[in-house]
């Protein structure tokens, strides 16, 4: 079967998280991606968080499947002419250097125009223009520069990350989507353009409902459905709101039977207004249907610390499985906390290829998350990471270089 990015080809020239994501997800689309790495080293998360001596690192290997890899001194003369040859054969190049490193190493956007006109130029910066465009950043940072740290956590705690990588990740998802749009747009124009995704950008763009949030509480003073509500008084930012639900629907997270010894034996709990009549019955609260105390949303709200105590309690005499199972018979939306141990173990997400094991001629055996995206004409195909420059003479033979070419390029270190 054919793939969507069938015939599409990418310069990876990405690092460490953020741009590797990208070029992951574009050659699980079909493209065909050749990641350029300096001899010797190669992307700085091969040898990083290692769990087996002298072996790619999970790090490396979940964030680099369907590539392949060739080393290249882009800073030799030589090698600026293998990256430009390189340039007038690929459709577009990726990457997540620190602002001013292709510029610095004499691929500029001018020049890089002059070499391919359809050459699509998509990076990953931390920030976009302004005062922070020429820092570094790493996934962190844009966590907290994006609005994310400030709005997660509890009330009385610090600003806290999240363990989702949305600075990193998330921005990798924007800019992949930014490449296929920027390919698309060429089909009519012709032309390449330059795509970028800044990280503060992106953490942002996924604390949408934080922005909301802030304007809403210019304009009222309070908002209803965080848990500040009725009891403290806000301030003039948006808070943090612990386990509020952050929707029009409350809810929190609840202990459930054997929560004294297992730190993941909750329940994420949403009292939607739909089902407030069969959330009383299983509690066994049934007066609480008609009770004007809690019978309409409005009512609710002043008192959902005393609800959700209440449903708490019910909650801790069944296990997040069993309780789940009961609440899905009502149609009440709920949610089990799951371990990373209990979703590598998920048989469901095996068969759905969201989880996959994928061998390593020199790890054996590991797991990864397989395309969170299906496309039911393009199925993805999870195939490992490459050693590195693993394709270098393949990749140079098919950009014309003889094998005396590639023999005296060896010689001389530059890839
Ligand atoms: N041959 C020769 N030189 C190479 C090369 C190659 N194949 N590949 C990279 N280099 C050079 C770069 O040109 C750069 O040289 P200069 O500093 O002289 O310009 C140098 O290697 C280091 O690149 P860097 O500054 O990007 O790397 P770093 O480890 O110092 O910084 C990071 C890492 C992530 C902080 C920085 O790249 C960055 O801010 N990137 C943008 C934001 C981003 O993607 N952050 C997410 C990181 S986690 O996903």
């Amino acid at each position: 079967m054919s793939k969507a990015l069938d015939g599409v080809r990418i310069l990876d020239f990405t690092h460490v998280q953020s741009g590797p994501t990208c070029t992951q997800l574009l050659a699980w689309f079909g493209a065909d991606v050749i990641k350029v790495e300096r001899a010797g080293e190669g992307d700085a998360t091969r040898g990083q968080l290692r769990d087996i001596p002298d072996v790619d690192s999970l790090y490396f290997t979940m964030l680099n499947h369907n590539k392949r890899s060739i080393t290249l001194d882009t800073k030799n003369p030589k090698g600026k002419e293998v990256l430009e040859t390189l340039i007038k054969q690929c459709d577009v190049l990726v990457e997540n250097f620190a602002p001013g490193a292709l510029d610095r190493m004499g691929f500029t956007w001018l020049r890089i125009q002059e070499l391919n006109p359809r050459m699509i130029v998509a990076s990953v910066k931390g920030f976009g223009p302004g005062p922070y465009e020429n820092c570094k950043v790493y996934e962190n940072v844009a966590q907290c520069a994006g609005g994310a740290a400030s709005t997660t956590g509890f009330e009385d705690g610090p600003p806290m990350v999240t363990g989702a990588q949305i600075g990193d990740s998330g921005t990798g998802l924007h800019l992949a989507l930014g490449i296929v749009a920027a390919l698309y747009q060429r089909k009519s124009t012709g032309r390449g353009q330059k795509v970028l995704a800044a990280m503060q950008d992106s953490v942002l763009n996924l604390c949408r409902v934080k922005l909301r949030d802030q304007q809403r509480l210019e304009r009222t003073g309070l908002m209803k459905e965080y848990p500040q509500y009725p009891d403290h008084p806000f301030g003039e930012a948006v808070p943090r709101a612990g386990n509020a639900s952050g929707g029009g629907q409350p809810g929190s997270i609840l202990k459930c039977k054997g929560w004294e010894t297992d730190p993941n034996a909750y329940l994420y709990f949403i009292t939607q207004g739909a089902v407030w009549p069969a959330i009383c019955k299983v509690i066994g609260e049934e007066n609480w249907i008609n009770d004007e105390t809690y019978a309409t949303p409005a009512a609710r709200l002043l008192h959902q610390k005393l609800i959700f105590a209440r449903i708490e309690e019910w909650t801790k005499t069944k296990t997040k499985f069993e309780a789940m199972d009961i609440m899905n018979k009502y149609d009440i939306p709920c949610g089990p906390i799951l371990s990373m141990k209990e979703i590598a173990e998920d048989p469901s997400l095996r068969e759905s290829g969201t989880i996959v094991e994928v061998d390593h001629p020199k790890r054996g055996k590991y797991l990864s998350v397989g395309n969170p995206i299906k496309l039911s004409d393009s199925p993805t195909e999870v195939t490992r990471s490459p050693l590195l420059g693993e394709h270098t003479e393949e990749v140079l033979t098919q950009l014309g270089y003889s094998t005396e070419q590639i023999a005296a390029l060896r010689e001389e270190r530059v890839i």
